[in-house]
């Protein structure tokens, strides 16, 4: 066969989703010809999904930006990189001189973390803008279980690990590991991690409003209502509390207040709002409390709701009572090579510190809720967000009410974006600086190991040579923050000599004083296994005197709000706020799918293609009620504001409830987007509701979302 003689094998990590897979990349020339999983990865054991064979899409894509584009009225103008880094640092000078720091907003998107070079360089350019208008993905997503571990464990990255491929109980809320493949808990291939549970006689239970794919691999799986979660997890703590199974370890306090502080939530009364019965949850919370080793975590259900931080604290609540937190096969925290929390180079947090201008929602640890950008940018006023930096994201298909950001982004003075897409925020760019991929950089998660259900380390080299003339993703930060510096003298010794270093440089340092003192030749090509999670408490703790408080005051502070609306007696009015309205209200959840990622890939050809899996899924008796057929488009409306989508039956949905997928409904408006290659669907974001928050920090309640349902 011709060329192929030529072909090399090149090593790499998938960036894609917190799983980190060893990828084996067949090379020929500068062409791709195969990518496959690394059997030799320490944490991903071969394993490999849909996804990692579209890092070649995105090479190869002829709608992917190679140079930097500047909107002029006759549509995207390519310019010289020397123009765009000139434009963006004035455009963002500028405003910053004219109506102070604040007036510049920005928002990190999900791939941030994803990217070594972004990590190592945006963080210290974004400190340098100064702003408190600082946005990102996290209220969207992980945000409870930071303000929890805050709260419980003193600092908001140190987050306990399941650990699966030990323990004796997984019990699950609102996550789909078999799609998302983990996350805040990389885990992957996660069927087969699941099927050695059952293999060593372990049992996995899983609670989420849809029978899901990961459904099929556990040993039981019920549903709850949306939102509702609260509820049952506490009614298990007070079974177990009170059932005499506690179990804390000696620097765990506060039992007796937590007990009377979750009384009320019996099984009984918690069965009523979530449709769980109570024998289950009392069986559930017995087999976990006496299990010989047990994990409790949860997702994205149980975030992403209105009773997000309180979910959090419960699961937390199960583990610590049960004596679990820290426990071989409960859950441990990670103990990664660049340990980014011992080396204080993360904040612990903070919270509440200052408040969005529009709503008063609080910051925490110096972000405001992605709930809030469009009204802050939209209401005139003093301290209006009037230009914006996007890096790696799409808010307007990813943030609730993503059609009014859509509207409101016209109105800044100025926005620029570093993303390799026009998408549809990007979109309204003055100026797009793509960066180099995955594929043409090093990689090292700086992050995600600190989520690894094993401690494992891996750098990777870039597989090919960087276009001539393209830039990686820290040499923008770094060139955008000594123009920024030049002009407004902005940014501390340490941001800027931080910004003049590279991100290898940087890992090699950290490495070396990390836990391990390894260096950075030492794990790069395949990975090194640094062993099991182990042990490490009360050592590790952040909080003062290395003792845990089971019942931080931020939290008992939120309970009244959730025995309002979840404890029958007061049924009336949970109705009214679960299910406003009449009988005809659902409940709107969300979904992913294995061959999506958020709101990107649309334009891979070998992602897009098979049935169209954007519908909205009902169950048939919800369907019959209102006279609907499979296949038909109704009209999904809250709120907030509505869509026109095609319907699915599926029993595989509690009744009561239905389901769409976020980060579809490319170019609505006929402008053809880079990411959007005739895949259809419409924007879920378009129906979630800016106003549904988890009050205790401001996380969007994209699950749980007051709907109805029509023809349309
Ligand atoms: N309704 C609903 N909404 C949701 C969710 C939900 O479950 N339901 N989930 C939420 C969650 S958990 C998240 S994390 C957010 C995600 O939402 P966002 O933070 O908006 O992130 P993505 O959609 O992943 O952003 C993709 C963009 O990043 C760019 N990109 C990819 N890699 C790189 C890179 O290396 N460098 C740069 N500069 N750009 C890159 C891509 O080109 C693309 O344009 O969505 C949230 N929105
Ligand atoms: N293939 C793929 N993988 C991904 C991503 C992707 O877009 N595609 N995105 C990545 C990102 S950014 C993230 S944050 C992770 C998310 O990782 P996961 O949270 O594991 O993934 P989701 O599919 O969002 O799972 C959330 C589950 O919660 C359920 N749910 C909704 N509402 C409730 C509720 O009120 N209570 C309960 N108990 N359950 C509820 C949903 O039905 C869903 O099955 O996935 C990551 N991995
Ligand atoms: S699960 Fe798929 S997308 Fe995630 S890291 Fe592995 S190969 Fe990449
Ligand atoms: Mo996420």
């Amino acid at each position: 066969m011709s060329g192929m003689s030529e072909s090399v094998t090149r090593y790499a990590v998938c960036n894609l989703c917190e799983a980190m897979c060893g990828l084996r990349i067949e090379v020929s020339g500068d062409r791709v010809m195969s990518i496959q999983g690394d059997e030799n990865d320490p944490l991903s054991r071969g394993h490999i999904c849909p996804k990692a064979v579209a890092l070649q899409d995105v090479r190869d894509d002829p709608d992917r930006l190679r140079r930097p584009v500047r909107r002029t009225a006759d549509g995207w103008r390519e310019i010289s990189w020397d123009e765009a880094f000139d434009l963006v640092a004035k455009g963002l000078a500028r405003t910053r001189k004219l109506h102070g720091a604040d007036a510049v907003g920005v928002y990190l998107g999900n791939p941030v973390v994803h990217s070594l070079g972004t990590m190592t360089h945006l963080l210290p350019f974004a400190r340098m803008l100064g702003t408190r208008s600082r946005f990102s993905a996290a209220s969207v997503d992980q945000l409870p279980f930071m303000i929890v571990s805050y709260l419980l464990y003193g600092n908001q990255w140190l987050m306990p690990i399941p650990d699966v491929d030990r323990t004796d109980y997984f019990l699950i809320f609102g996550a789909n590991p078999a799609v998302s493949n983990g996350s805040m808990m990389s885990a992957p291939g996660i069927g087969r991690r699941l099927k050695e549970l059952r293999d060593r006689g372990g049992r996995s239970v899983l609670f989420d409003p849809r029978r899901t794919e990961s459904a099929r691999l556990v040993s039981e799986h019920h549903f709850v209502r949306p939102g509702t979660d609260a509820a049952l997890i506490f009614a298990m703590v007070t079974h177990i509390i009170g059932t005499g199974l506690a179990r804390p370890a000696a620097y765990v306090h506060g039992l007796d207040e937590v007990a009377a502080a979750l009384a009320a939530f019996t099984p009984e009364r918690a069965a009523a709002v979530t449709g769980v019965p109570a024998e289950t949850i009392r069986r559930v919370a017995h087999e976990f409390a006496t299990a010989g080793a047990a994990a409790a975590y949860g997702r994205t259900g149980v975030s992403t709701q209105r009773f997000g931080a309180l979910c959090q604290w419960g699961i937390q609540l199960l583990n610590l009572v049960t004596g679990n937190l820290d426990r071989p096969g409960g859950t441990l925290f990670a103990r990664p090579a660049v340990d980014p929390i011992a080396a204080r180079q993360v904040e612990p947090g903070h919270y509440g510190e200052w408040r969005s201008r529009v709503r008063g929602l609080p910051e925490f640890g110096g972000e405001l809720p992605l709930a809030a950008l469009a009204e802050e940018i939209a209401t005139p006023g003093e301290g209006r967000v009037r230009a914006l930096l996007t890096v790696a994201g799409n808010p307007v298909l990813s943030a609730p009410g993503g059609d009014r950001l859509a509207a409101a982004l016209p109105k800044l003075d100025f926005m620029a974006c570093v993303d390799f897409y026009v998408n549809e925020t990007t979109r309204h760019a003055d100026v797009i600086l793509p960066p180099t991929d995955l594929l043409e950089r090093d990689h090292y998660d700086l992050v995600l190991r600190m989520f690894g259900v094993r401690d494992t380390a891996r750098h990777s080299p870039p597989v090919f040579a960087r276009p001539d003339g393209a830039r990686h993703d820290w040499e923008i930060f770094r060139e955008l923050g000594r123009r920024y510096h030049r002009l407004t003298r902005a940014g501390s010794p340490l941001d800027r000599l931080v910004l003049r270093l590279s991100p290898l440089r940087l890992v090699d340092l950290a490495l070396r004083t990390g836990p391990y003192r390894l260096s950075l030749a030492k794990v790069t090509g395949r990975g090194v296994d640094l062993g099991p999670l182990r042990p490490s408490l009360p050592r590790r703790l952040r909080t003062r005197g290395k003792r845990i408080d089971l019942a931080p005051a931020p939290l008992l502070g939120d309970l009244d709000r959730a025995k309002q609306e979840l404890i029958p007696g007061d049924l009336e009015r949970a109705e009214r706020e679960l299910l406003p309205g009449d009988a005809s209200q659902l409940l709107l959840i969300g979904r992913r799918h294995l061959r999506d990622n958020n709101s990107w890939l649309h334009n891979s050809p070998r992602l897009a293609k098979g049935r169209p899996r954007h519908r909205l899924l009902m169950h048939p008796s919800d369907l019959d009620a209102r006279g609907l057929a499979d296949g038909q488009r109704v009209r999904l409306r809250s709120r907030s504001g509505e869509v026109a989508v095609e319907v699915s039956a599926s029993e595989d949905i509690m009744p009561g409830v239905v389901s769409l997928p976020h980060g579809y409904g490319h170019a609505l408006d006929g402008v053809r987007l880079a990411t959007a290659r005739g895949i259809g669907g419409v924007s879920a974001n378009d129906v979630t509701d800016p106003g549904l928050l988890d009050h205790l920090g401001g996380t969007a309640a994209l699950n749980g979302v007051p709907v109805t349902v029509e023809k349309a």
